[in-house]
């Protein structure tokens, strides 16, 4: 493949129209097949001649793009979930699973979305991520797709997709990622796509994704080489090219345009300020040193885990007090660092630490809120609305509230804010899974959220000199709980159980809500309202039912009861405890302690234990 000047070869290459040929069958057919990843570029490249590349460093020569017809078979259960398509990555192995679902892609947008248009492609750098690539390139150009953006190496976070597809008007992205899953051989992958807005599609449109898998015929793949995914540069194969770019620039420069980094870099290079970013070797290690170091001038050993690595080091890149135990430790550690921060394997989570002190995401987002129009310049003229989803807290409620601004209530899933920014009535939002973000792109953005902390905390400390005690992330937590009252929140996370008995308890649960009314009485607690949550999108009035069940009592207490939507095996329970407590005396208590008797009842009106069979969670948030 050869690099180029892009206008001398656009030009020269205009006047090939793209045409499409029927290729080759049973041959090309199990070329899609693959045992091993390694295999599988190969195997691809054995069965389909690549187009012949020029010697000459200018351009590659372009005949018409020969596109191949591979007959294939519909393969069950290619359902999207909250968050793309996530299996275990032998099953994306399978002949066709991933080429069937990319195909069926394309089957279900309208032309004029993806004929000569531009799309991204980019991912966290796990396992398999190179071969899936070298694939959707070419499903793409058989489709008629007219250029690709490629992170090079493969590698752009989910935030930078969905920032580069604004910034550059790409009609849309591919995200390789399964996020927060583990990675490697035994582990999961993921795809998601993104649309033109940068926002994940929505569900009329994965559901029609899901419709064409269960009905497609065939797959059209261009016979086009492996691309070099090393260095930035286009590539043309006929009318279609692709562009390998720098991951972090485009998102580095909206960053920029977002916040004021003099501000932020006046903490950060402060002798008296330590801050740990712990990247748990996912994607957010490309971006953590061109951010935090080369940028707000950081001690480069404040970056931990920073190498993203295929298997993320055999880690499991969630960053919550369980799977982000390095950080924890060193936060909690004597004489640890001011401030900690940790993203997950695709970078659009985070978990935000002070000194011997985690903020739970339901408050950062609140927080985030209360402080934006002070601490960062986007917000300037404050923000436009605020939203959560379902289970997060109510700790935002208060923050709309207090300021005067609309607020909304979505189901779970980044998905469910985009119609909201892109009608102007929502800023920031978040999720009490870790995800934080705001209208800036049309994901939630892991670095965004820790540049947010960084901000309001060199806000605070602005006019602080060298050796005075300096405002703590644990201060400004305090502060904001005496003002709004604190919501005690938790999540028990059941991993990995039976379907078969998580589905059972939610149809149980579901009988029992049908037949509760207001008054009823749960031990100490009186029901206000039991139901299965459903939305309606106020800008496009779509609906989304069974969003989970909720019981909410009089004194604004909540239990929650939701299988997951992003995991590959068996089957996730996840409950969601919260309750307010308004007296500031009571502020201290640890939430377990605080939450006891609510996560009794949880467990005992669920019956968790007799249909799952589990004593204890995975994990607790
Ligand atoms: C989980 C979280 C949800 C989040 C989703 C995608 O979904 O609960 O809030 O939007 O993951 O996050 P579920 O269905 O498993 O509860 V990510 O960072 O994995 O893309
Ligand atoms: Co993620």
């Amino acid at each position: 493949m050869a690099h180029t000047a892009t206008g001398a070869t656009t030009s020269l290459l205009s006047i090939h129209r793209l045409t499409t040929t029927t290729g080759s069958t049973a041959n090309s057919f199990s070329s899609l097949r693959t045992s091993s990843p390694s295999l599988f570029s190969t195997r691809l490249r054995s069965v389909i001649r690549p187009i012949r590349a020029s010697s000459s460093t200018t351009f590659t020569e372009s005949k018409d793009l020969k596109v191949n017809t591979i007959p294939t078979k519909p393969i069950e259960g290619q359902k999207t979930g909250t968050s793309g398509l996530r299996k275990k990555v032998k099953v994306f192995m399978q002949e066709n699973y991933l080429a069937n679902w990319i195909q069926a892609l394309f089957n279900s947008l309208p032309a004029e979305d993806y004929k000569d248009a531009l799309l991204v492609l980019g991912g966290d750098g796990r396992y398999f991520n190179k071969e899936a690539a070298q694939l959707i390139i070419k499903i793409a150009a058989g489709n008629g797709v007219g250029k690709f953006l490629v992170g090079k190496e493969g590698i752009l976070s989910t935030p930078a997709v969905s920032a580069i597809i604004r910034k550059r008007k790409a009609n849309g992205g591919f995200i390789m990622s399964a996020s927060h899953n583990p990675g490697g051989p035994e582990y999961d992958w993921g795809i998601k796509f993104n649309y033109s807005s940068g926002q994940p599609a929505p569900e009329s449109i994965t559901d029609k994704i899901y419709g064409n898998t269960l009905s497609i015929s065939e797959i059209k793949l261009a016979d086009i080489p492996d691309v070099d995914l090393s260095s930035v540069g286009v590539s043309q194969y006929g009318n279609f090219s692709v562009e390998i770019v720098d991951p972090v620039s485009d998102y580095l420069n909206l960053m920029e345009e977002v916040f004021d980094f003099s501000l932020i870099k006046s903490l950060v290079s402060r002798p008296d300020f330590r801050l740990t970013f712990d990247a748990m070797h996912a994607v957010t290690g490309a971006y953590a040193s061109p951010i935090f170091v080369d940028k707000l001038g950081a001690s480069p050993d404040s970056i931990y885990n920073g190498v993203p690595l295929e298997d993320f080091g055999h880690g499991h890149p969630d960053p919550n007090l369980t799977y982000a135990k390095d950080l924890v430790n060193i936060m909690y550690s004597d004489n640890g660092p001011d401030f900690g921060a940790a993203s997950d394997g695709d970078g659009d989570r985070n978990m935000i630490l002070g000194r011997q002190f985690f903020v739970t995401p339901s408050d950062s987002v609140a927080i985030i809120a209360a402080n934006a129009q002070e601490s960062i310049p986007y917000f300037k003229t404050g923000p436009k609305g605020l939203a959560r989803s379902m289970p997060t807290s109510g700790a935002l409620d208060r923050v709309a509230e207090k300021l005067n601004l609309p607020f909304f209530e979505v189901p779970t899933g980044w998905k469910f804010f985009g119609n909201l920014m892109d009608a102007g009535t929502l800023s920031i939002c978040g999720e009490e899974s870790f995800g934080t973000g705001s209208d800036h792109i049309r994901e939630k953005d892991g670095i965004w959220a820790v540049l947010a902390w960084l901000s309001i905390i060199a806000y605070r400390n602005k006019d602080k000199k060298p050796g005075e005690k300096l405002v703590s992330v644990s201060d400004i937590v305090k502060e904001h709980w005496a003002t709004y009252g604190r919501n005690y929140f938790s999540r028990y996370d059941y991993e990995e159980c039976e379907s078969e008995g998580a589905n059972e308890m939610i149809d149980y649960l579901r009988d029992l809500i049908s037949k509760s009314k207001q008054g009823d009485t749960y031990g100490d607690y009186t029901l206000q309202l039991a139901d299965d949550f459903k939305y309606t999108d106020p800008v496009d009035g779509s609906v989304a039912t069974k969003q989970g069940v909720r019981f909410v009592f009089t004194d604004g207490s909540r239990i929650i009861f939701r299988l997951s939507g992003t995991g590959s095996a068996g089957a996730t329970v996840r409950i969601y405890i919260e309750q307010f407590e308004p007296d500031v005396s009571k502020h201290d208590l640890d939430a377990q302690v605080a939450l006891k008797p609510l996560i009794d009842l949880a467990l005992t009106v669920s019956k968790l234990k007799d249909f799952t069979g589990r004593e204890k969670p995975t994990v607790i948030t």
